[in-house]
């Protein structure tokens, strides 16, 4: 299926194709607004057209685009597009990757050297061939130079956020110790919370660039200096993961900050706002003219282009900028609004006591805790981990259990377990455990029918995704949120960091169709409830409120709602019964 973030990329290259070819700049700026409409769109646009609906009825799309997007999803391409590429300036897009090289570059680079790839341009540099280069100089080539040396460790691979948050504790810990840093922060994708980094952005505070870059250089985790300017510097650590390294004085600390968080696209954004505003924006401040007028704090930045502060979670150009100019930004979900987690592990007797203690000690009043069941699990087990929850719970005042049974779907959506072993559950969680392969028709079709399975509480693992190993397999969430938001049915957000499903743009998909969310530690250990914070951030990512999270509701709210479930439900007819 073809996602709206490559219908977007699509109509985003039109445009850039037709800029190299200095076509009207309105006509550039109409691909530019589809694009974004596209990729900001809560629901899936092919969902839309399979619809049959009136794709103009979007705004920023016209006719022309309608029948673009309708080609791209039905055909995977733009023919318009494939015939762009032919015939532009320059054989390919790649050297928009280059730091510093845009539209204009590119085509002189392409007319007057031949060069078309970052690997040629690589080579043009180092044979001294860009200084002649219309728009170059000597120092334009040192600095291409300069952005290939630090290129050269390539990163190769990214780091799920959950093994990369103790390697930034301790450098947290680390730059602390660092008398010529007076603040830092740890910025790039690891502040706007993504579940995978690529490396990690340090902002430090200092009149001495160079000592504090001596100071992280002599970190004993540090494995080598790979780039060493003035005011900054790259390093890789043990484990091979980089760090960049970039100081700034006290007046323009929000600029740096703002910068290196990024995204590029939202940066990107704000950049295109302050100049429509007069201003210029760049990592040192907001400038009119030769004044700075904000630089200090991030606060001042946004101030400066007229928005409110935006939350790091929130800057990936998917809205955001537009809502927070007029004040609209959605209020997001916390870790303090969290009072419970519904999907605590204990496979055995022995598990029971230390997670109910470890759950409680870290703020929580109340937790669905009992076995994972499969095709050996016996009714015995089961009955005796309910026993000991229960008597565990009576020591812990402040702290109310729920019993729960993790089972695993059928291909056809069912429970597969005996009904047995599902009695004396206050709640049943159904996880996605085999199947990864079915079509997105048969995936589609067997989680509507999961969710409104009488006795289903919460679909976990709805997207069978393992980090970095397997992508979300390709289901139609709006269509199963929609129907989870129906039959009272919540969706998971687990916060294993080797799992992290429902992805950010999946929750998003979730709340529009007005389905709920526990965000859950699925903690099988009693260490493994911190894991809850990165859960919150990925929910924040994906815009939740805290109505959108169903472990936000007090016990006795829940208590309500899995009785009536439990009641209910039995009684009730499954809403798609019968479709299987
Ligand atoms: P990552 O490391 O791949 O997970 O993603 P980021 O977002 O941390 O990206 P990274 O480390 O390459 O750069 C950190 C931030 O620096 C990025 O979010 C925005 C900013 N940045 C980097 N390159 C550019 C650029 O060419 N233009 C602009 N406007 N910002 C950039
Ligand atoms: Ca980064
Ligand atoms: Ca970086």
């Amino acid at each position: 299926m073809v996602t709206n973030a490559e219908i977007a990329d699509m109509l985003e290259e039109i445009a850039t194709l037709l800029a190299f070819d200095d076509a009207n700049p309105f006509r550039v700026r109409a691909y530019l607004n589809g694009a974004r409409t596209v990729r900001r769109y809560g629901k899936t646009i092919a969902s839309l057209v399979a619809d049959d609906a009136d794709l103009t009825a979007l705004p920023t799309i016209g006719t022309d685009l309608a029948a673009l997007i309708q080609e791209a999803v039905n055909t995977g391409h733009m023919r318009s597009l494939d015939a762009l590429r032919i015939s532009a300036p320059i054989p390919s897009l790649d050297l928009l990757e280059v730091e510093g090289i845009g539209p204009k570059k590119a085509r002189a680079l392409w007319q007057e050297l031949g060069v078309s790839t970052p690997e040629q341009l690589h080579r043009a540099v180092l044979d001294h061939k860009v200084r002649t280069v219309t728009g170059f100089g000597p120092g334009s080539e040192a600095r291409l130079a300069e952005v290939f040396a630090k290129q050269m460790p390539l990163k190769s691979r990214r780091y799920p956020l959950g093994t990369v948050m103790p390697i930034a504790d301790a450098l947290r810990t680390y730059l602390g110790t660092c008398p010529d840093i007076s603040r830092f922060e740890i910025a790039g994708s690891f502040r706007r919370g993504r579940d995978t980094v690529g490396d990690l952005d340090i902002v430090a505070e200092t009149h001495t660039p160079a000592a504090a870059i001596d100071h992280l250089a002599s970190w004993s985790r540090v494995k080598r200096l790979v780039l060493r300017g003035e005011a900054k510097a790259t390093f890789i650590l043990d484990e091979g993961i980089q760090v960049d390294l970039r100081t700034t004085e006290t007046e323009g600390w929000g600029a740096m900050l703002q910068y290196f968080t990024g995204s590029k696209p939202h940066s990107i954004a704000l950049r295109v706002r302050a100049k429509a505003k007069g201003l210029k924006l760049n990592e040192y401040g907001v400038w009119k003219g030769n004044q700075r007028v904000g630089g200090a704090t991030e606060t001042e930045i946004y101030d400066a282009l007229g928005l409110v502060f935006i939350p790091p979670e929130l800057r990936e150009n998917r809205g955001e900028i537009e809502l927070a100019a007029e004040d609209k930004l959605p209020i997001l979900v916390t870790r303090q609004d969290l009072k419970g987690d519904l999907h605590v592990i204990a496979n055995s007797v022995r598990d029971v006591g230390a997670l109910l203690k470890a759950a409680h000690a870290c703020g929580l009043s109340y937790v669905a805790i009992g076995p994972r069941i499969d095709a050996k699990t016996k009714r015995k087990t089961v009955e005796d981990i309910f026993r000991e929850a229960d008597a565990r719970c009576k020591d812990i005042p402040g702290l109310r259990c729920f019993r729960l049974v993790e089972v695993g779907l059928t291909k056809q959506g069912g429970l597969d377990a005996s009904d047995t072993l599902l009695e004396g559950a206050d709640l049943v969680i159904g996880a996605v455990r085999d199947g990864f392969d079915l079509t997105k028709a048969e995936q589609t079709k067997r989680l509507v029918q999961a969710v409104t399975h009488p006795r289903l509480s919460i679909l976990s693992h709805p997207t069978g995704r393992s980090v970095g190993e397997r992508e979300p397999f390709d289901v139609a969430m709006a269509k199963v949120a929609k129907a989870a938001a129906q039959a009272g049915t919540a969706l998971e957000l687990s916060a294993d960091p080797a799992r992290m499903d429902l992805t950010d743009l999946h929750c998003h998909t979730a709340q529009e169709a007005g389905a709920q969310i526990s965000v859950t530690a699925e903690a099988i250990r009693p260490a493994e409830f911190e894991r809850l914070t990165l859960g919150i951030v990925q929910a924040r990512r994906g815009w939740l409120g805290p109505s959108d999270v169903l472990n936000v509701r007090s016990a006795a709210d829940l208590e309500k709602t899995f009785r009536t479930q439990k009641t209910n439900k039995t009684a009730k007819e499954p809403v798609h019964a019968g479709s299987a």
